[in-house]
């Protein structure tokens, strides 16, 4: 995003506190490690870092974000909730509604989220989540709610960056069919997230995840279920329990709820 769209960013964005203060760079490694680094100097909540490219995107569980330049969103922001390690979670979710919100407003009329992290569009992979706190063991601070969206990634970019893995991804443009706007999807996107975290905060928890279920396309869903350390599983997806984690049903009855790992729908 070069700077004339941030100046265009600011000029559009009409949050109170989300994107207020923005840090923007051309590169970075990781757009959380750079706002990780200012949340520890005391950066106010609502703190944005914006990168147009990332050397290092991270995704979950030590995976990558294919993160080039020129086309796509890359953001973190700071939130410093009243217990943020155990909203950790819930904060993916909010996320991913704010997510599927500014989708639909841009005129992508059936997006889904995919428990815990993902957005996608007709399966694919349009968006991803990855929230971050301070390191286990020490009383979490705040959060850092990292953002990707493919916005204008065209399909042979896709293809070239990706690998095996462009089958299962899309944007957003490769979608409409026509370039999206990225100042004006990302002022769209700061307003949903702040509205949303209001919700939480007004009125709990609890709306929160009555949102999510409601834009949840997962229900019954066959799933195969990946945990590290342990053989993955088939199962039956069923909901979300009071923290935001997976239920699914086993083959034997048997509710168990997923905290963290891999689900993959196989029908
Ligand atoms: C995620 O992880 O989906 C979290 C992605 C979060 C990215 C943002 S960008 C701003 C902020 N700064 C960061 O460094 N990160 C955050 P996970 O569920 O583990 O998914 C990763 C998997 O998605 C990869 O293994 C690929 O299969 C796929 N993938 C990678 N890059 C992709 C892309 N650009 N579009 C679609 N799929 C992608």
């Amino acid at each position: 995003m070069s700077s004339p769209m941030i100046r265009k960013l600011n000029a559009l964005l009409k949050t109170e506190r989300m994107g207020k203060v923005l840090h923007y760079f051309e590169e970075v490694d990781s757009t959380n490690n750079v706002l990780f680094d200012l949340a520890g100097k005391g950066a106010s909540e609502g703190t944005v870092v914006i990168a147009d490219a990332q050397t290092g995107g991270k995704g979950r569980l030590g995976r990558k974000w294919v993160s080039p330049g020129g086309h796509n969103l890359y953001i973190s922001v700071l939130l410093r909730p009243d217990r943020a390690a155990s909203e950790s979670a819930l904060l993916t979710l909010l996320a991913s509604i704010a997510v599927y919100e500014c989708l639909k407003k841009t005129g992508i009329q059936a997006p889904s989220i995919k428990w815990p992290n993902d957005i996608t569009i007709e399966r694919r992979k349009v968006s991803g989540i990855l929230t971050e706190m301070e390191p286990v063991g020490e009383r979490a601070e705040f959060i850092v709610l990292g953002i990707g969206v493919n916005v204008n990634m065209s399909r042979a970019l896709m293809n070239r960056e990706m690998g095996e893995f462009a089958r299962q991804a899309t944007s957003v443009s490769e979608n409409l069919g026509r370039e999206v706007d990225r100042a004006k999807f990302t002022a769209d996107l700061l307003l949903e997230l702040e509205k949303w975290y209001g919700i939480m905060n007004s009125r709990g928890k609890s709306e929160i995840l009555k949102e999510w279920t409601k834009r949840w396309g997962g229900k019954n869903d066959r799933v195969r279920v990946s945990i590290e350390g342990r053989e993955s599983y088939e199962a039956v997806a069923e909901g979300i329990d009071t923290e935001g984690f997976l239920e699914v049903r086993k083959e034997d009855g048997e509710i168990e709820r997923v905290i963290s790992g891999d689900v993959t729908i196989i029908s």
